[in-house]
């Protein structure tokens, strides 16, 4: 009988140990990226999940031949490793042996070997399964993913505990017209817009939480800054004294999601050309300090910021603090969140933040109110039924210490560390109001 007890892993290529390979065989196995045949011997560029690797084929040195190896199809190799420069990662393979281990049916339609595809968003986004073997654009989310390890790393050194919470809900947290109904059996229901009602009350248990988890939000839109389902990097802390804290903590947050890139994932920093920010003191602006900067410049609406504030206040951040990031704090405590705290100084503006970076809000947070009373008056104030918001109230009512957090879009932070232009870049499979599929 075979028994599988797990000490004979298959183990995808690693590129340190090719280099420390030099003189020896390896054995590969990949996708043929490029194959460009010169006279004598032909180039074969092999992918695999993270690498571009040069190999030699020659008809003296390979007992098979080349016949079926086309771009595109499934490669098993084995081969010496060599020393050059030239070469991606400084190494090139001299092949022994080439096995074809899955055709290709059909030819790719897009240009996956080219160092950009070169095509419009739109057929991109189409062809997505293709698109996505292209060595930049796969590489976005290589990218990504260090963004989300960086923000997990930072967040269980700093004692933060991570949670995961419904994405099906019977009330929405963050109010609006931006809500997905679904039928939930003979239930009204919807998709969560953020984790907000569950990370404040996980609070009360355990201090400090997080979560990396899809969000949802009905823009009936179509921007470059607004997709419907993203990923909302979420923290919550308990004990706090001011919401500076967190956004003392998102500084710092910051800064180590920026330093664990510069360590980890410095193939795709080079293959995307990322200019990744200098990030020291972040500069903060209450909302009036912020339209009063802006001056003419500011935008007809005094409630709140919009696009073209995002992108002059930006301007001005780098010009005076040479900072690429800045907060505005104080919003109306007239408008949702109906969860900030009101600023006991002036209960007209509300304990609450967003952060700018490059030209965008990446993040709200702030104080929360963990008062259960205060919270019932301002849920009234907002013309709100306390009723609905029965369970969230429930932590309220059985105590939560004083406490704030916030939500970073990670598709806005990963395009902004990019410089792309368009939120979709930065989703692997973006829903938006004209895209359900693929
Ligand atoms: P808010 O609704 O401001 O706050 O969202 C937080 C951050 O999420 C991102 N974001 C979006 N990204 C892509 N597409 C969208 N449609 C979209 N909408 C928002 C932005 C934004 O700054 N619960 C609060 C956070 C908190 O206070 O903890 C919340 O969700 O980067």
């Amino acid at each position: 009988m075979l028994k599988i007890d797990g000490s004979q892993l298959i183990k995808e290529f690693d590129v340190e140990e090719a280099i420390s390979s030099i003189g020896k065989d390896i054995e590969i196995s990949a996708c043929v990226h490029k194959v460009r045949k010169m006279s004598e011997f032909a180039f074969v560029i092999l992918r695999t999940g993270r690498y571009l690797i040069q190999t030699i084929y020659s008809p003296d040195n390979c007992s098979d031949t080349l016949e079926d190896v086309k771009e595109g199809c499934y490669v098993k190799v084995v081969g010496t490793v060599k020393e050059d420069d030239r070469a991606y990662n400084g190494i090139e393979i001299l092949l022994k042996s080439i096995k074809v281990i899955a055709k290709m049916n059909n030819d790719y339609p897009l240009h996956v070997s080219h160092k950009k595809l070169g095509c419009s968003l739109d057929v991109n986004l189409d062809m997505r399964s293709v698109a996505l073997r292209n060595p930049y654009e796969r590489a976005i989310f290589k990218f990504q993913e260090g963004v989300c390890n960086g923000f997990r790393e930072f967040m269980l050194k700093n004692d933060f505990t991570e949670i995961h919470t419904p994405k099906i809900v019977a009330q929405g947290a963050e109010g609006g017209a931006n809500i997905f109904h679904i039928e939930y059996f003979d239930k009204p229901a919807f998709l969560n817009q953020s984790p907000q009602f569950y990370k404040q009350t996980a609070v009360a248990f355990f201090d400090r939480v997080f979560e990396i988890a899809p969000v949802y939000r009905a823009e009936k839109h179509s921007t470059s800054r607004h997709i419907n389902e993203y990923i909302s990097l979420d923290f919550e802390m308990g004990y706090i004294d001011s919401m500076y804290d967190v956004m003392n903590m998102e500084t710092a947050l910051l800064k180590y999601i920026v330093s664990y890139l510069e360590e980890n994932y410095q193939p795709e920093i080079k293959i995307l050309d990322a200019k990744l920010p200098v990030i020291d003191k972040i500069p903060a602006l209450t909302l009036l300090e912020a339209k009063e900067v802006l001056g003419d410049k500011a935008s007809k609406n005094k409630l709140d910021l919009e696009p073209e504030d995002e992108v002059n206040l930006c301007e001005y951040a780098k010009k005076e603090f040479n900072s690429e990031f800045i907060f505005v704090t104080h919003f109306p405590s007239s408008k949702p969140p109906f969860y900030a705290m009101n600023d006991k100084k002036d209960p007209r503006l509300a304990c609450k933040f967003d952060l700018l970076f490059r030209g965008l809000e990446i993040t709200s947070g702030g104080q929360r109110i963990h008062d259960y009373d205060e919270q019932i008056a301002k849920l009234q104030s907002m013309g709100l039924d306390p009723e609905d918001f029965k369970y969230y109230l429930e932590a309220h009512k059985y105590g939560l210490p004083p406490h704030g957090g916030l939500g970073i879009g990670l598709e806005r932070l990963v395009m902004k560390l990019l410089n792309l232009s368009n939120i979709r870049q930065t989703s692997m499979f973006p829903r938006d109001i004209n895209r359900l599929t693929p």
